[in-house]
């Protein structure tokens, strides 16, 4: 039985006008040292491959999905995974990623949702199985169903917050039998629409107990990966906790739980708040706490999250130059949290849609790679701090330095004159290589 009327997408080279094909990511070949696949690990998203109907606030869903029949059985759920892996295998996609109600509905009875979802995750294990696909992480969906109006793991209510742990519970245990290598934590609702209403302190002190909960849990269940938190400064609530990757570590250390934890960073979520992907990816990557990436991009026309296929090489190499600075990912990857535009609404749309990501990727690995290759980039960055390499400059970084010895070197100086920064120069440097 096949579901999808589309060829077994294949590497065919740049010279290729075969829509059905890669241009550029070849998974075997090696770039800087490791297979293609290897420094790129892809995954889908469960939610915009299977469940995103595509509708918006202004309409209706458009995708056409003849495989779904939009009901709440558990047949619909597991023909679901029948067409998920089959899209997976076609496109050589090797990791996934899930929340607990996109693989199950959520009934009106938590011991019935629980056990859809059990039905489904033996499946996707059988079929992990079968296929040598991988689960990248999993994660519990804790805001579309109306009690999380207010909030999850910060809701002002015992009753929600015990709710969202007996899901994020059941989600860790399916996880964790799925061999999911992280687990994630996204607090589309762990936030405030107004503090007339809020006790911030209050909220953010029951967040860190239920994670600290959390990480007991998967201790006790000899869960080994990592979980992540994934930042994001509004929408759905106008103010989240988890507002950008500097407010995350700061709240992880205040309450002790950054060994626990390290950051999922996703394009759009970095825009919302302020930021570019490479200045985000750069403050987790300096902290030592970046574990993967949601890969997407937004729309400044639009501004808000979009969740559109990263098709900007500028991006994919930024990306990539950060990815490979740090020496690669570890346990994480590069999920595709993207949906397709509501006016693509046909099946094969979401490989056309794959393909033109895991291309502007690959083309984002190769760029950057030469660019780390070349070295002029790295040259001039590290001569731009030169002045820190001497023997005073050392004891400052290293915090043995005093004020009194800062003022002595002021002092002996001429005023100083500074070089240039030389921005246009490089990113002239950059698009030698795009
Ligand atoms: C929402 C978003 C989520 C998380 C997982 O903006 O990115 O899909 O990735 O809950
Ligand atoms: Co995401």
């Amino acid at each position: 039985m096949s579901y999808f009327n589309v060829p077994k997408i294949e590497f065919e080279g740049p010279e290729s006008k075969n829509p059905f094909a890669f241009k550029q990511y070849n998974p075997e070949e090696e770039v800087a040292g490791k297979k293609m696949k290897h420094h790129l690990r892809f995954a889908a998203a469960y939610w915009h491959c299977m469940r995103n109907d595509l509708s918006d606030p202004f309409g209706q869903g458009t995708a056409l999905m003849p495989w779904d029949d939009g009901g709440d059985s558990l047949e619909n759920a597991l023909r679901r995974v029948d067409v998920f892996f089959e899209f997976l295998e076609k496109l050589g996609l090797e990791y996934y990623c899930f929340h607990d109600r996109d693989l199950a509905p959520e009934m009106n009875d938590l011991a019935e949702s629980n056990r859809l979802l059990e039905a489904v995750v033996e499946k996707l294990e059988a079929r992990q199985k079968e296929t040598g696909v991988k689960l990248l992480w999993g994660t519990a969906c804790l805001f579309k169903d109306r009690k999380y109006a207010q909030g999850g793991a910060t809701s002002p209510y015992l009753d929600v917050y015990a709710y969202a742990a007996a899901q994020v519970k059941a989600a860790l245990d399916a996880t964790n039998r799925l061999g999911g290598l992280g687990y994630t934590f996204w607090g589309g609702r762990e936030g405030y629409a107004t503090l007339w209403n809020t006790d911030m302190k209050r909220e953010l002190d029951h967040l860190a107990q239920f994670l600290h909960m959390a990480v007991d849990y998967k201790k006790k269940i000899g869960f080994e990966g990592p979980f992540y938190i994934e930042p994001k400064p509004r929408e759905p609530t106008t103010h989240q906790y988890d507002t950008d990757a500097a407010t995350c570590l700061n709240f992880l250390r205040e309450y002790g739980l950054l060994e626990h934890f390290r950051l999922n960073i996703e394009t759009n979520h970095a825009t919302l708040a302020g930021h570019s992907m490479f200045h985000d990816l750069q403050v987790a990557i300096g902290a030592g706490m970046l574990g993967s990436i949601d890969a997407n991009r937004g729309d400044e026309l639009i501004g808000w999250d979009t969740d559109q296929f990263p098709t900007d090489i500028y991006l994919t190499t930024e990306v990539m130059l950060a990815v490979l600075g740090m020496g690669g990912f570890t346990t994480g990857g590069l999920n595709f949290d993207a949906k397709r535009r509501r006016e693509s609404h046909e099946p094969e749309d979401l490989f056309h849609a794959h393909i033109g990501g895991m291309d502007a990727f690959a083309r984002g690995l190769k760029i950057a790679a030469a660019i780390r290759e070349d070295g002029r980039l790295a040259e001039f960055v590290q001569q731009r701090y030169a002045s820190f390499d001497s023997d005073l400059g050392r004891r400052v970084e290293k915090g043995e330095a005093t004020l009194e010895e800062l003022q002595r070197l002021a002092l002996e100086n001429p005023e100083p004159m500074i070089p240039s920064g030389r921005q246009e120069m490089l990113e002239g440097l950059i698009n030698e290589f795009i």
